[in-house]
């Protein structure tokens, strides 16, 4: 097994090969474009030895934001033919909120942005120099998170409704299984799937067809709404409040706070952002409907606003709000007991994407069971939190030997261990120098 500085070393490479020279594509065999969270995860992990490279990284991606505040979850890079749908496809100048120099998606990512220019400040051996950059993208910043707190919670709510699977980043997880059942495709428009292609035909390793002919009809209908949130609030068919975004955008507005000390901005407005969010959390995700008392599991779950219900489907979003640090120390204890009752807890010491006890349970598929880097990144930094040391580090320790005898990839299979997906991925590396170098908690920094 590779030493914690072979390690570092070997990510470092990996990050090296995806760099543009104006951002970093998560991975060379599917992923030939700029996402927004992928960006973040790589900017905290070139914090550690590349302050210019993670500035630029940012700076590139805030520079894609809409005029509501939105920062698109797709920055196309338009020399790049191998990934669909195609910045044409989005056909984003129906908005009028849309950039015009550059091409991008029509939707969002969750939040990682905050935390990624802190980490920056934070790691930076420059100081006067990362508060600049601080002074510079606060206003971004402030501008994405209230586009959030308002476009996407009309309800004052302080949870983010997302109106595609992808807004979450875990794109065919089960919890969307039943809301996308609903949608019905009136009509869909030809296309071809280049995800196919670049995994190489194995194709139990990725979303199905029909998650993905949903996936395409939804774009389509924010189309027809020319990506209009208010004419989509009304309409559209799928409408959730995602507890792992909600929980990222209250970790992140509790950052933005702190960046808003460092430079001496009035953070009144962000204030009110976190007490939502603190009043809501279990009402919307925890609470039984008739608001009496927790739901026994102690886990979490997805409120779909269509139907008007919780989501009752057992994935890492359950697990999430270990991250924000807002929940009981009870509570949280209740999510460890899941993560230790070996329902997510496997060989390699990391969590499942989703519950492995369950039918929807698939080890291979994509968001349907596999090992993900980010969150259990995410879980990590929570235990931290909430003092389970000994379990974080099984998980440092379990990510380490995921990659060092299957490589940097995508995801990884829970109960053999084996890579699937993109190689050389770019948030795996990044979140791994992090794990392997982070000295002190920074989450416990506000
Ligand atoms: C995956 O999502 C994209 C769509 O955004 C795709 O399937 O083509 C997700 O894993 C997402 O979380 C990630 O940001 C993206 C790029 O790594 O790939």
């Amino acid at each position: 097994m590779l030493d914690a500085s072979e390690l570092v070393e070997a990510a470092k490479k990996v990050l090296d090969g995806n760099w543009t020279g104006k951002f970093t594509i998560p991975s060379a065999t599917l992923y030939p474009h700029q996402w927004s969270w992928d960006s973040c995860f790589i900017a905290i992990g070139n914090s550690y030895f590349n302050t210019d490279r993670s500035i630029k990284e940012l700076e590139y991606l805030f520079d894609a934001q809409w005029k509501n505040g939105m920062i698109p979850h797709i920055v196309f890079n338009e020399k790049e033919k191998t990934y669909f749908p195609t910045a044409e496809y989005y056909e984003i100048t129906r908005s009028p909120n849309a950039p015009k120099h550059i091409g991008t998606s029509g939707m969002t990512q969750p939040p990682v942005h905050a935390l990624a220019c802190f980490y920056i400040h934070y790691n930076s051996g420059d100081k006067a120099k990362t508060k600049e950059f601080l002074a510079k993208v606060y206003p971004s910043l402030l501008k994405f998170h209230r586009y959030l707190m308002t476009e996407r919670d009309p309800e004052k709510s302080g949870l983010v409704t997302i109106f595609h699977p992808w807004e979450s980043g875990r794109d065919d997880s089960p919890v969307w299984d039943d809301a996308l059942a609903r949608v019905s495709i009136t009509k869909l428009t030809k296309f071809e799937r280049l995800d196919v292609i670049a995994v190489g035909g194995a194709i139990d390793t990725i979303p199905s067809n029909e998650e993905y002919n949903k996936f395409i009809f939804l774009i389509d209908l924010m189309k027809m709404y020319n990506y209009d949130e208010r004419e989509m609030y009304e309409r559209f068919p799928f409408k959730i409040k995602d507890v792992s975004f909600s929980c990222i955008l209250y970790v992140a507005n509790k950052i933005l706070l702190n960046i808003a000390n460092i430079l001496g901005e009035d953070s009144e407005e962000i204030s009110e952002w976190i007490s939502r969010t603190e009043k809501n959390l279990y009402k919307y995700f925890a609470m039984p409907l008739d608001g009496k008392s927790n739901v026994s599991d102690g886990l979490f779950y997805d409120y779909d606003l269509v139907i008007g219900d919780r989501i009752f489907k057992r994935t890492v979003s359950s697990l999430s709000p270990i991250y924000t640090g807002l929940i009981s120390n009870q509570d949280a204890e209740s999510i460890v007991k899941w993560i230790s009752n070996a329902d997510f807890c496997v060989e390699y010491d990391t969590i499942a994407s989703t519950d492995e006890e369950e039918s929807y349970f698939k080890p291979v598929t994509y968001w349907r069971g596999p090992i993900w880097i980010n969150t259990n990144w995410a879980l990590r930094l929570g235990l931290l939190r909430y003092g389970y040391i000994d379990r974080a580090e099984r998980i440092r320790q379990g990510v380490c030997r995921l990659v060092a005898d299957q490589g940097f990839r995508e995801y990884y299979d829970p109960t053999t261990g084996a890579g699937l997906g993109g190689k050389n991925f770019s948030w795996t590396a990044a979140l791994l120098i992090d794990m392997l170098l982070m000295k002190s908690n920074p989450l416990l920094n506000q």
